[in-house]
C-alpha cells in the first residue's frame, strides 16, 4: 500500500488533505512523506557530499561553509552550507520544485517568494545543537504568512537530532532573544519552559514545514546516523520585512517563485520584537555560543539522548 501511494505521489504530485492543512494551522508544523523522488534525493546527496569534500580545503568558516569545532581536512565537520541556492544549480532547482510549491501554496497562499536557505548537517556523533528560538524573532514581517520547508536528505528520527517543536506555540508571544542588550538568536526569557515539545520526524525524501513563529530547536546528534536537511524559507509576497533584508526590490522580485509581485504590504496585528542590536557576523551557531543558559546543548554540555 505504501509503495502504491509513493508511486501515485511521484506521478501526480503531492496533494495536502484538509486534515493536514488544519493540522498545520492548529499546531504550526507538518511532515509530508515522498515529496521528492529517489533520483532527486540521490542528486541532492551527491552535491552535498561534493561540498563536504570541498570543505577539507578550508580551515575557517566563510560565506559558504560553516564549520563545527574540531573540523580538519582529514575529518571534515561541516555543519552548514550557507545559501546553497545561489551556490549550485542543483540546489536552485528546489526553490522551484512544483510539489514543494504546491504544498506551500496551500498553507500560505499563491504568491510566494523564497529567501533564507541553508543545508544544516548534523554529523553522526556530534552535529551542533540549535537552541530554542523563533524565526520570527530574527526577521519579523508585516504579516506572518511565512514558513520554513526542510527537505530531508536522511531519515530524521528521534535519535539523530530532529527538529523539536512546541505545538501551537506559533500562536503565542514572541519571546525575548536578547542577553545583556544584544540579540543572541535564542530564547533567553527565564519563564520559558519547553514543556510539550515533540520531535518532527520524517523519512528521507519527505519535507517538514514549520511556521515562522513556531518555537523550535534541536539537540546534538548523538547517534551514528547523519541528519542533513535542506531548509528553504518561503514567504507570502505581500509580507515585507520590518528589518531591511539588504535586498533591492529587483533582488526581492527575482526570488518570486510563484504568483505576482506586489507593492502593497499586507498588515496584520502581531507581537513583534526587533532582533537589534545584533552581534556583527557569525551564524546562528556562533550567536548562540554566547548564550549563558543553554537548554539543548549548544555549549557542549551533556544532554539526554531522547527528547
Ligand atoms: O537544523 C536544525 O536542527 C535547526 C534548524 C533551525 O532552526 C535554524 O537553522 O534556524
Amino acid at each position: 500500500m505504501r509503495e502504491i501511494k509513493r508511486l501515485f505521489w511521484m506521478k501526480f504530485g503531492v496533494m495536502l488533505t484538509t486534515d493536514q492543512i488544519k493540522a498545520f494551522q492548529t499546531k504550526g508544523y507538518l511532515a509530508v512523506d515522498n515529496v521528492i523522488s529517489q533520483e532527486e534525493l540521490k542528486e541532492l546527496r551527491a552535491v552535498t557530499e561534493e561540498f563536504v569534500e570541498r570543505s577539507r580545503e578550508i580551515e575557517e568558516s566563510d560565506d559558504t561553509f560553516d564549520l563545527e569545532p574540531g573540523h580538519s581536512s582529514r575529518s571534515p565537520r561541516l555543519r552548514r552550507i550557507i545559501r546553497p541556492v545561489s551556490k549550485h544549480r542543483i540546489y536552485e532547482k528546489y526553490v522551484h520544485h512544483q510539489s514543494v510549491l504546491d504544498i506551500v501554496e496551500k498553507l500560505i497562499g499563491p504568491n510566494l517568494r523564497y529567501h533564507n536557505n541553508k543545508i544544516n548537517m548534523k554529523n553522526p556523533g556530534h552535529g551542533s545543537a540549535v537552541e530554542w528560538h523563533q524565526d520570527w524573532a530574527f526577521y519579523p514581517h508585516t504579516n506572518d504568512d511565512l514558513l520554513e520547508v526542510g527537505i530531508a536528505l536522511d531519515d530524521v528520527t528521534e535519535g539523530n537530532g530532529p527538529l523539536l517543536v512546541i505545538p501551537g506555540s506559533h500562536k503565542g508571544e514572541v519571546w525575548d532573544h536578547h542577553q545583556d542588550g544584544l540579540f543572541v538568536g535564542a530564547v533567553t526569557d527565564p519563564r520559558f519552559d519547553p514543556k510539550g515539545a515533540v520531535p518532527l520526524t520524517v523519512k528521507a525524501g519527505g519535507i517538514t514545514l514549520h511556521h515562522v513563529r513556531m518555537l523550535h530547536g534541536s539537540k546534538p546528534n548523538t547517534s551514528d546516523k547523519s541528519r542533513r536537511m535542506f531548509f528553504i524559507g518561503f514567504y507570502a509576497v505581500d509580507a515585507w520585512p520590518l528589518i531591511p533584508s539588504g535586498q533591492s526590490l529587483e533582488e526581492m522580485d527575482n526570488c518570486i517563485v510563484r504568483g505576482q509581485p506586489s507593492l502593497e504590504p499586507r498588515l496584520k496585528e502581531l507581537p513583534v520584537r526587533l532582533s537589534l542590536p545584533r552581534v556583527e557576523g557569525g551564524s546562528i551557531y556562533a550567536q548562540q555560543e554566547k548564550l549563558r543558559n543553554s537548554l539543548l546543548g549548544s555549549r557542549g554540555q551533556n544532554v539526554p539522548k531522547k527528547s
